[in-house]
């Protein structure tokens, strides 16, 4: 199904106005970057880039600001992300806008982006009263150890065009209550979402009494990122794009010594049991590799099934394929939006051919969509492919709406499939037998950051810790105790006797 008619640039260049009017960003101007939208693939806006003094020069505003924030005491902090929260509250809709606009998803997933930001405040607020560090027993008489967490410093967000909003809110929101400053290179590819995120937090700044240049926003390539990377007054680098991307800035980050929180790629797979409840199974494998256009990191890429059940899985997912509407994504019925950029449409079309040497047979979609009405966008189908083995191409990220289909025996059969990628973001197995849910969820099942049952691999919720193993860069952002990475730990010892006793029953007496 192909839904309605698309949207003209003109319209969508109006409604992006609107929104940042709504939320008082001027529109803005420049030719040295373009913002565009992947639903008609045409031009925007230019805007204007930030050039390396400019990226020097914010550096050096947030750690001056760094060192007021450092000391304002943690609730006081939370304050200004409270307020943050209610402005996203406030200016929902137009940030969705925003979204479908320059990333193209559909707008219940837009709303749920931006849902996720405020998520995260109301997290935040809470965190900035539990900042907690331990009392250690000290083996010394009239001792006392105490372990306190101190504020980082300038924290350095560079953010990819998928979640163009929410994976900064997770960054920034705990970061400003952890005490740390925060600038921001967003993807180049939604720069308007960026400049309203911006703009929001700096009126609430302003209405919280904080220190403007608690955050700057940088538009720019990768010259920008790269300067953020080397630079040794940015305390923590966290980056969320490709396994690529993280190769470079991981040890780039670690020659100085700075700490660096990777979020990489994800080859995410589902294990389904003979066992599995298949009403439940197949609309969660659909959300799961077909939402968002195939374009999340949790995105489902890998469908480990039961051999007695794989013909029944891949007629009910067949069907479903069929009847997915694809197309404008401000259209409530639509469920699949466009792929980013063309690129993106050939890079998947690239694989699909290299899959289909190797043995791989496709089993629906994968057609092209909407190119008379709008030749420059990337509309697909997403797509079902049966693969006899995990092939080298299998065992890469695509970042578009493949799913492989693959068959098993037994659970240890799966399980070692379901591990043999390079990336460990997110798993899941659908299955009703209790044994089988635990041993995926144990030591020995799932190698993944994020392991799930009877629930697909994608849309975790803010409370938990978000991130992966191996490839896809080992660091935990959003909930449980992820705000660790974003401070530093001190140990302190305090004697409040009268004696000198030294530790480990050591005696220097002059
Ligand atoms: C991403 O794709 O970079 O779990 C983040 C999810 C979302 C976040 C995805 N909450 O799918």
């Amino acid at each position: 199904m192909t839904s309605s008619a698309l949207p003209s640039t003109d319209d969508l260049r109006a409604r992006a106005r609107a929104a940042l009017k709504n939320i008082g960003v001027d529109v803005p101007e420049g030719n040295d970057l373009h913002a565009r939208t992947p639903l008609t693939g045409e031009h925007l806006f230019g805007l204007t880039a930030a050039t390396g003094a400019d990226t020097d020069e914010a550096v050096t505003a947030a750690r001056t600001a760094f060192l007021t924030w450092r000391t304002t005491p943690a609730p006081r902090r939370g304050e200004l992300v409270r307020r943050l929260g209610e402005l996203l509250r406030a200016h929902k809709s137009d940030l969705a806008d925003l979204v479908t606009i320059e990333a193209g998803k559909i707008r219940s997933e837009a709303l749920g982006e931006i849902q996720e930001m405020i998520d995260i405040c109301d997290f935040a607020v809470g965190l900035s009263r539990q900042l907690y560090g331990r009392t250690i027993a000290s083996e010394r008489p009239g001792h006392r150890l105490a372990e306190t967490w101190h504020p980082l410093g300038v924290v350095g967000v560079i953010s990819a065009f998928n979640f163009p909003a929410a994976v900064w809110s997770w960054n920034t929101a705990i970061a400003l209550v952890c005490g740390d400053t925060v600038i921001w290179k967003p993807s180049e590819l939604t720069p308007l979402t960026s400049l309203a995120c911006d703009h929001l937090l700096a009126r609430a700044t302003d209405e919280a009494d904080a220190p403007r240049d608690v955050h700057r926003l940088l538009l720019g390539d990768r010259a920008v990122g790269e300067r953020l990377v080397d630079d040794p007054r940015v305390a923590l680098v966290s980056a969320t794009g490709s396994t690529r991307m993280g190769r470079e800035v991981g040890p780039r980050v670690a020659a100085r010594f700075g700490r660096s929180l990777l979020e990489l790629g994800g080859n995410n797979a589902a294990i389904v049991a003979p066992s599995a409840d298949l009403d439940l199974a197949v609309p969660a494998i659909v959300f799961a590799a077909a939402g968002t256009a195939g374009q999340r990191c949790t995105t489902l890429r890998r469908l480990i099934v039961h051999r007695d059940i794989a013909d029944t899985v891949v007629e009910r997912l067949t069907a479903a394929y069929a009847r997915l509407p694809i197309g404008d994504p401000f259209d409530d019925t639509t469920l699949v939006g466009p792929l980013i950029s063309t690129g993106a449409l050939d890079a998947m079309q690239h694989t699909l051919s290299r899959v289909q040497a190797q043995g791989g047979r496709v089993l629906a979609g994968g057609g092209r969509r909407l190119a008379e009405a709008a030749p420059a966008a990337a509309y697909t189908e997403p797509v079902l492919v049966r693969v006899g083995e995990q092939t080298d191409v299998v065992r890469e990220e695509t970042f578009a709406p493949i799913l492989y289909v693959l068959t098993y025996d037994t659970l240890e059969e799966a399980i070692a499939l379901h591990n043999d990628v390079p990336q460990g973001l997110s798993s899941s197995i659908f299955t009703r037998d209790q044994q089988e849910a635990e041993i995926f969820l144990s030591a020995a099942g799932s190698d993944c950051g994020i392991a799930n049952v009877n629930i697909g691999t994608s849309g975790a919720e803010i409370g938990g810790a978000f991130g992966g193993e191996k490839d896809t860069g080992g660091g935990r952002e959003s909930g449980s105790d992820a705000w660790k990475a974003y401070m530093r730990s001190a140990t302190n010892t305090i004697n409040y006797s009268s004696a000198l006793t030294l530790a480990q029953g050591v005696s220097f007496t002059a």
